[in-house]
């Protein structure tokens, strides 16, 4: 039988977040959005003492041990509370996601640990670059193999935490003229000589989470910690992209819930012609429809987190299902928030135009959901690939 029914250990996560993202998050969402910076020193401590930036790394690393499936619950309540400060908490996930696939036990116990130490650490994922978005085959950075050590050269863009990161998990060409199978993926440490942040971006939704250029210039990495094996990072990164997936169909949950709750609790005490608008068929058949979008998303990511924390767990059939499922997540919830941030604006009227009102951040903030980690068209190519048969996934 199918159990909706949440664990004890899922209800104590969910209701932790819930709390910080009510109590720590939307208090300051606001002011942070406007100002268009992650507000490091006034959320970052409690994040980590709330064992947030760290929830999804085994206990033995230092982390909370919360497998995949409760993660991603937990990223629905902090993007309920702010989809920018959770981007920022949430992005260690997404660059210690590798680390945990493909990093043996020495570079697991090296480098986890020390993200949850002191007033705690940021990772960043740094794949991206200029002219490899959807692309990632087409990265330009380059990682010479200089006997003792690697040397990488390259510039990546639109990276969450980029340039006040203490870890990152970086990915190189080894080789151009093998295409995807030269790329290779490294640790490296945000205090290595020749990384500098470059740009740093001014957004038009997430505001209050960093994101910036990186250059990486001359940055010797030692041989024992390159991730996995040269020429495979491609499947690292696709299998990465699969399990955080889910978390994003979440995160896209959380905003269009958020969006939802002011919609409606809107609608029923504006009144016009007499009576509150809710009354309206027109606006109470709003209502419904992001009620049922939003309960359609939030179980494809139970389904599409239920196969990511199988698939971790070692269940090859999981993992051959999980590709398919979490990009369906990801793609439905995401043109889902865009819809329902959209209908709730719509709902508050001139008043939902206003930045009085939380509604038009959340729609500016829904529009990276159909964007990041891989576009809502990227996750199309993928599902229509796996359609046409044309997938054979590469297990690690
Ligand atoms: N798991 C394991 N292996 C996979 C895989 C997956 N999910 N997807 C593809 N592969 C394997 C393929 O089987 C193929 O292996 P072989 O050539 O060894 O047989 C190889 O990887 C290349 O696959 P493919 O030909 O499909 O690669 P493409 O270059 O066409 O790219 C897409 C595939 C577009 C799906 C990929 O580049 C992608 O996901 N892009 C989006 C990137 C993204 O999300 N960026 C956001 C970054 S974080 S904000």
């Amino acid at each position: 039988m199918i159990d909706f029914e949440l664990s004890d250990e899922q209800k104590a996560a969910v209701e932790m977040a819930h709390d910080f993202a009510l109590n720590e998050l939307r208090p300051i969402a606001a002011e942070w959005d406007e100002k268009g910076e992650f507000p490091r020193d006034l959320i970052l401590k409690k994040a980590v003492d709330a064992g947030l930036t760290t929830s999804g790394i085994p206990e033995e690393y230092g982390g909370g041990g919360l497998d995949p499936l409760t993660g991603a619950m937990v990223s629905e309540e902090l993007f309920w509370g702010c989809a920018g400060l959770a981007t920022s908490i949430g992005a260690n996930s997404l660059a210690t996601a590798p680390i945990l696939l493909a990093g043996t036990e020495e570079q697991k116990k090296k480098w986890l640990p020390r993200l949850s130490e002191g007033d705690g650490k940021l990772a960043a994922f740094a794949l991206t670059e200029p002219e490899a978005g959807s692309d990632v085959a087409g990265i330009k950075t380059t990682a010479k193999d200089e006997g003792d050590h690697w040397v990488i050269n390259g510039q990546k863009c639109f990276i969450t935490n980029g340039g006040i990161a203490s870890v990152y998990t970086v990915f190189a060409n080894t080789d151009p003229s093998k295409g995807y199978r030269g790329l290779a993926g490294f640790i490296v440490g945000g205090d290595y000589e020749g990384i500098s942040m470059g740009k740093h971006e001014n957004k038009m939704g997430i505001r209050a989470s960093h994101t910036a250029e990186v250059f990486f210039d001359n940055v010797k990495v030692p041989k024992e910690d390159l991730l996995g094996q040269v020429g495979k990072a491609f499947y690292i990164v696709m299998q990465t992209l699969d399990a955080t997936r889910a978390g994003v169909a979440a995160a896209a949950v959380g905003v269009a819930r958020a969006a939802f709750e002011e919609a409606l609790a809107y609608a029923k005490q504006r009144v016009q012609f007499g009576q509150p608008i809710i009354m309206n068929q027109g606006i109470s058949f709003m209502l419904t429809d992001m009620l049922m979008q939003i309960e359609a998303g939030r179980r494809l990511y139970y389904y599409a987190g239920w196969l990511a924390t199988k698939a971790q767990g070692g269940d090859k059939q999981a993992a051959a299902k999980l590709s398919i499922a979490s990009s369906c997540a990801k793609a439905f919830c995401g043109d889902m928030a865009m819809k329902v941030t959209t209908d709730a604006v719509q709902i508050l009227g001139g008043y939902g135009f206003m930045k009085d009102y939380p509604v038009e951040k959340y729609m500016r903030d829904a529009k990276i959901m159909q964007i990041y980690e891989g576009t809502n068209q990227i996750q199309r190519v993928v599902l229509a690939a796996n359609l046409m048969g044309m997938k054979e996934l590469k297990q690690l």
